[in-house]
């Protein structure tokens, strides 16, 4: 702060203008506080729907994780566009995707979001600029960041955002496009922002024993890129650093990337019951940072969010999922023609 401390006289009025951007600021909070209750929900009804035998293929849940993809997706513009691992169906129902074309496609059902082609771990929706969805860890940093190139050598001034896991950090896929990143940032030509999910696990493997360098924000200056750590589970602080950063990308077109501390609830995937490699007593600490009850507690203390209105919040989640489990029930399955649609080759 460049003011010099002020010992005496009445606090000056331009905080005022502040308490109100505040106010604001929570007011949007609710919306999506609204947005992170039906994702959890989304979640729940997934695996119910998965142990019934409904949902073929793999399940991997964002339980836990939804500041970090709220908190980023609150902040894009519409015309930004963004990437993640498999761990994708929160980021595809907050960024505006109904939750019917998203439970459709865990369905494998031609109303999804994907045509029923791609499963839990492939949703892709070009058109609100989410570009998958991809099963191989690490596959997606290099199309990420040669699309965040993309947008600047066709001199606009989007932004693309790379969502990954801390797992993914040690793939070879991570080294060589963060390389590039750093090379072009210096013409200001990657308008990227990498938003490493440290869940503190790849499948049951911990940080501490699957990286060299546990503080993983520190590794992107080895290609000469800003990179800072953070709390994942405040919403409203994920979102004011999402802003402060997005901003700052968008203007320099230098890639910056962030850690976000956070942790996930359910198991690696849907088989992943037992999970010998952490402890209940582990889970059971981390739910306590639950970033939905801490931003609800948040917006119960700011008198924007009572009992009735957290009651409505849930019970309108639970209709929304329910009606989104019968939409893709009563859609049809892909005839046998569709394989040989969406393919480069024609039928042989
Ligand atoms: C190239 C590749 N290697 C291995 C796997 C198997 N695999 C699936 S998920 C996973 C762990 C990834 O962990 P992380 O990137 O931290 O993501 P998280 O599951 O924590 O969200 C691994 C090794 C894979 N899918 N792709």
């Amino acid at each position: 702060m460049a003011d010099a401390p002020r010992a005496e006289g009445p606090r000056p009025t331009r905080t005022v203008p502040a308490r109100a951007a505040d106010r604001e600021e929570l007011a949007e909070a609710v919306e999506w506080y609204a947005r992170m209750v039906l994702a959890r929900r989304f979640e729940d009804e997934a695996e119910r729907q998965f142990r019934r035998g409904r949902i073929g293929g793999y399940l991997h849940l964002y339980s836990g994780q939804e500041a970090v993809a709220a908190g980023f997706l609150s902040v894009l513009r519409d015309d930004d566009i963004f990437f993640t691992g498999y761990r994708d169906h929160a980021h595809a129902l907050f960024r505006g995707a109904s939750p019917g074309a998203v439970m459709a496609e865990l369905f494998g059902k031609t109303t999804g979001l994907a045509k029923g082609k791609g499963g839990s771990m492939h949703l892709f929706d070009v058109a609100r600029g989410f570009y998958g969805g991809y099963g191989i860890v690490g596959g997606h940093i290099p199309l990420a960041t040669g699309a965040a190139y993309a947008l600047r050598y066709r001199g606009t001034d989007r932004v693309c955002l790379c969502f990954l896991g801390d797992g993914a950090m040690n793939s070879g896929a991570f080294h060589e496009p963060l390389n590039m990143a750093g090379l072009w940032g210096r013409e200001g030509l990657c308008p990227i922002v990498y938003i490493v999910e440290n869940n503190q696990y790849a499948m049951g493997t911990s940080v501490e024993r699957s990286s060299a360098v546990t503080d993983l924000a520190s590794r992107f200056a080895a290609y000469a890129i800003e990179a800072e750590r953070a709390d994942g589970m405040d919403f409203l602080g994920v979102r004011r650093l999402a802003q402060r950063v997005v901003a700052r990308v968008r203007e320099s077109g230098r890639p910056y990337a962030v850690e976000m501390l956070t942790y996930r609830f359910a198991g690696h995937g849907a088989a992943d019951l037992f999970q010998p490699y952490r402890t209940k007593e582990e889970v059971a600490q981390a739910r306590q940072r639950d970033p939905i009850l801490l931003l609800e507690q948040r917006l119960r203390s700011a008198g924007l969010l009572d009992d009735a209105a957290v009651r409505r919040i849930h019970d309108e989640a639970e209709r929304e999922v329910l009606e989104a489990v019968r939409f893709a029930e009563n859609s049809p399955a892909p005839p046998p023609e569709e394989l040989y649609t969406d393919v480069y080759g024609g039928p042989w």
